[in-house]
């Protein structure tokens, strides 16, 4: 990637915006765009068609997406795949029709069938039925691999997919209702340590296991991936499944995260499994050997990167 080239990251206030943002400052990137979602709305066609035509990105990260937990996937449905269809559409036609030279859409590892084989590779999508709680939201995301590689059959141009697995990290949602498993039971477990509560809900059952990859192991994938030239990326993908799986390889149960975290925040009080919550999908680890063939994996463990973002989130929102 040329270092004094425009880039555009959409998305740029979210966990992962945030996150490729830094990644490319530190690569020396000087020509960073980015547009708050005051001045440019995603939703509005017209309004994207004329950002990329006046600002002629030269990359485009598109991280911009409508992003929650289970409970938030399985109670707004409409939200979740309209806004998802829409901001990708918008942003892939208008970065073909200005010309940029590559893009990097941003998918998730719930675009899976539910009972995929463990480890899910690239090949396993499409071949099954989805997660009921977060089909929706997985069906726009799988537009947006087909969206990427229907442009490049048709119009020549190089938009890359990466599927993240479950991404934690600074700049999380830590609302109890919308957001993921790692930022909810790092605020419930603080909470319940400042406030001495007896014993902490987790939700489900504790059995799922979930692959987690902290947000800038996964910035610094996004900036690999686009740095990659375009045979070497044709050379590990093929035009009718061109997206690579971002992830750590290992995975965990709800129930072994929920103590690590409790080792974490210093909370010794009792963990409670609430049955009356959804588990969603028994698994999703993902097979991570393509993008390990070209050269990339993860840094960042676990534990260390639980610490790393419990101490960000006393730091900015726990308070205390
Ligand atoms: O992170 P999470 O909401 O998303 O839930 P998914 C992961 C697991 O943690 C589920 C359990 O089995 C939850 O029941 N869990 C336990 C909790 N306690 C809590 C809690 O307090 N809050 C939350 N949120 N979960 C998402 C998809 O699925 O994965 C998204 O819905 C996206 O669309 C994301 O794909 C990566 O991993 O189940």
């Amino acid at each position: 990637m040329d270092r004094q080239a425009p880039v555009f990251v959409a998305g740029h206030r979210g966990m992962v915006g945030s996150a490729i943002v830094r990644a490319l400052e530190r690569a020396g990137h000087e020509h960073i765009l980015t547009a708050p979602r005051a001045s440019l709305d995603l939703l509005d066609q017209a309004a994207v068609r004329h950002w990329f035509e006046v600002n002629k990105p030269r990359y485009v990260f598109l991280a911009a997406a409508r992003v929650g937990g289970i409970h938030a996937n399985d109670t707004l449905p409409a939200d979740f795949i309209y806004q998802n269809l829409v901001i990708e559409t918008n942003v892939i036609e208008a970065a073909w029709r200005a010309g940029v030279e590559r893009l990097l859409f941003l998918g998730s590892s719930c675009i899976y069938p539910r009972m995929a084989t463990q480890p899910m590779s690239e090949e396993a999508l499409l071949t099954g039925a989805l997660e009921p709680t977060n089909e929706p939201y997985a069906v726009a995301k799988i537009a947006g691999v087909k969206l990427c590689e229907s442009f490049n059959r048709q119009h020549g141009t190089d938009f890359r997919s990466v599927m993240p697995t479950n991404l934690y990290g600074p700049g999380d949602n830590f609302d109890l209702e919308g957001s993921h498993v790692i930022p909810a039971l790092l605020r419930k477990f603080h909470e319940a340590r400042c406030g001495n509560a007896p014993s902490v809900a987790v939700w489900g059952s504790g059995k799922p296991r979930r692959e987690f990859l902290h947000v800038d192991d996964a910035a610094e994938a996004c900036r690999f991936v686009m740095a990659l030239g375009p045979a070497t990326y044709r050379a590990h993908t093929t035009p009718m499944c061109s997206h690579l799986n971002v992830g750590c390889g290992t995975d965990v149960t709800i129930a072994e995260l929920a103590r690590t975290i409790g080792d974490v925040v210093g909370y010794e009080g009792e963990i409670r499994f609430d049955a009356n919550k959804p588990d969603g999908a028994p698994r999703k680890l993902l097979d991570v050997s393509r993008l390990k063939a070209m050269g990339w994996q993860a840094r960042i463990g676990l534990e260390e990167g639980l610490r790393e973002v419990y101490e960000w989130y006393r730091a900015s929102e726990g308070g205390r």
